[in-house]
């Protein structure tokens, strides 16, 4: 059905806060999601990540699933308030061994450990310095990514600076939907700076402390699609492409920040120093990419009536975080990647979907959505590689059900169902059909 390339990654992505638990353990100190899940309000239910799936007690267990699904590859974060409480200076070694035996334990299975340095969990510490919006935060997370590098670089390959720049920034920062809460432009824009800062200054890092290190950056990438050819939805397409994937993807090519988004946001700007761009622009080994759904770019400040008809209309087939099935958006934007910004090679770090499922009477999950999300998102997958795009891997999102950040455990991305009261985890029938494609494109 499908045809790949030998030496496709294929795996599974988790991130340490949604599901480690453990919060306040074995010298961990606070992260910005502990104290903001903790802060009535601001988490759906009152949801927090402090037992989640347990994951920091079971991860031997976890790590048998993943051997028995066949994955080859496995995606997680480091919590840096395990390994630093302090956010700086004093190491955990309880934080360093915690990670340390999960990736013996994934070697020992032939499991590739995929590192995401951060993955959203800021210590606590640091936020209240000011966290992303202040300047500071770039040395700490060099120090950061030495430290764990150092520990960990013997073993694992592969690193992953950031998770979704764009979302730490502009949600956590301008929305105030994820941690910290605030609701300030400004500093989402000078937190969107010092996240690439601190990307490109830590990429040498690893490099120095790795050998032969592949080393990227992961991208939550929406392709805008104009919702008729007028000029005003055309232009609404364009904005919106501009903040949330150009304003990422052209630095990081050397292309400075768009002339449009900086106007757009009336922000001079001013904290960018000398220097920065090109440290920004450190050639990486691929850019990794998370694709869930398009945006159809309507003009506001236009009526319908005065507008022209869409002619783009949103499907039907909608995941239950209200995101449409758009499989084709995967494969415009890979091309995009490829041909217009030239990355060397492409990782899909992310591509999955929640449904809301349920343990049937014989303690079943049946998926059929998610599995044909899945199977169609990898159709595009492989014709982008079929058209040249070098696409080298893809992780399902995710291998577990987990804490789904402002939604708490409302939705459910895994292809392994968790009941959270008793922790017990069964595979559902999409992680039984992703374990056997694994098996049969790799035989
Ligand atoms: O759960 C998140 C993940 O942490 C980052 N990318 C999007 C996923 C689904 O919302």
């Amino acid at each position: 059905m499908f045809q790949f390339p030998k030496g496709f990654v294929w795996g599974a992505a988790t991130a340490s806060y949604q599901i480690e638990g453990a919060w306040d353990e074995d010298g961990k100190g606070e992260s910005i999601w502990d104290r903001f899940s903790h802060t009535p309000g601001c988490v759906q239910d009152g949801d927090t990540g402090d037992i989640a799936c347990d994951h920091y007690h079971r991860w031997h267990d976890d790590v048998k699933l993943m051997k028995d699904l066949g994955l080859k590859a496995y995606r997680f974060s480091i919590a840096w308030t395990r390994v630093l409480p302090e956010g700086r200076g004093r190491v955990n070694q309880m934080g360093i061994d915690f990670y340390s035996q999960l990736v013996d334990a994934l070697l020992a299975e032939k499991i590739e450990p995929w590192v995401t340095l951060y993955h959203w969990d800021l210590p606590q510490v640091l936020q209240d310095e000011g966290g992303w919006a202040s300047r500071m935060i770039v040395d700490a997370f060099v120090e950061y990514t030495d430290v764990v590098t150092r520990a960990l670089g013997d073993r694992v390959k592969n690193w992953i600076t950031l998770n979704e720049p764009w979302v730490s920034a502009f949600v956590g920062y301008r929305d105030g939907r994820h941690a910290p809460g605030h609701t300030n432009l400004n500093e989402a824009i000078a937190g969107s700076h010092h996240l690439l800062l601190s990307h490109g200054r830590s990429v040498p890092v690893i490099r120095a402390n790795c050998a032969n290190a592949n080393v990227g950056i992961t991208l939550n990438l929406t392709p805008q699609e104009p919702a008729s050819p007028s000029m005003a939805d055309r232009k609404a397409a364009t904005w919106t492409d501009g903040y949330i994937n150009r304003f990422f993807l052209d630095p990081l090519v050397g292309r400075g920040y768009p002339q449009d988004i900086v106007n757009g946001h009336g922000n001079a700007m001013e904290f960018i120093q000398p220097g920065d761009m090109e440290v920004i622009a450190v050639p990486v080994d691929f850019v990794g990419v998370n694709y869930y759904t398009r945006n159809i770019a309507r003009a506001e400040n236009v009526s319908e009536a005065e507008n022209e008809p869409r002619t783009v209309i949103r499907g039907d087939e909608i995941t239950e975080m209200d995101w449409e099935v758009y499989p084709k958006g995967l494969y415009n934007i890979l091309g995009r990647l490829y041909f217009d910004y030239a990355f060397p090679a492409i990782y899909i770090t992310e591509n999955g979907a929640a449904f809301p499922d349920e343990v049937d009477a014989d303690g079943q999950v049946d998926d059929p959505a998610r599995l044909s999300y899945i199977k169609r998102h990898l159709e595009m997958v492989s014709q982008a590689i079929h058209a040249d795009v070098p696409v080298k891997g893809y992780f399902v999102w995710s291998l577990f059900d987990n804490f789904e950040w402002g939604f708490g455990f409302s939705k459910r991305f895994g292809i392994v169902h968790v009941d959270y009261k008793t922790q017990k985890r069964t595979v559902k029938s999409s992680g039984r059909w992703y374990s056997r494609i694994i098996g049969e494109v790799m035989a």
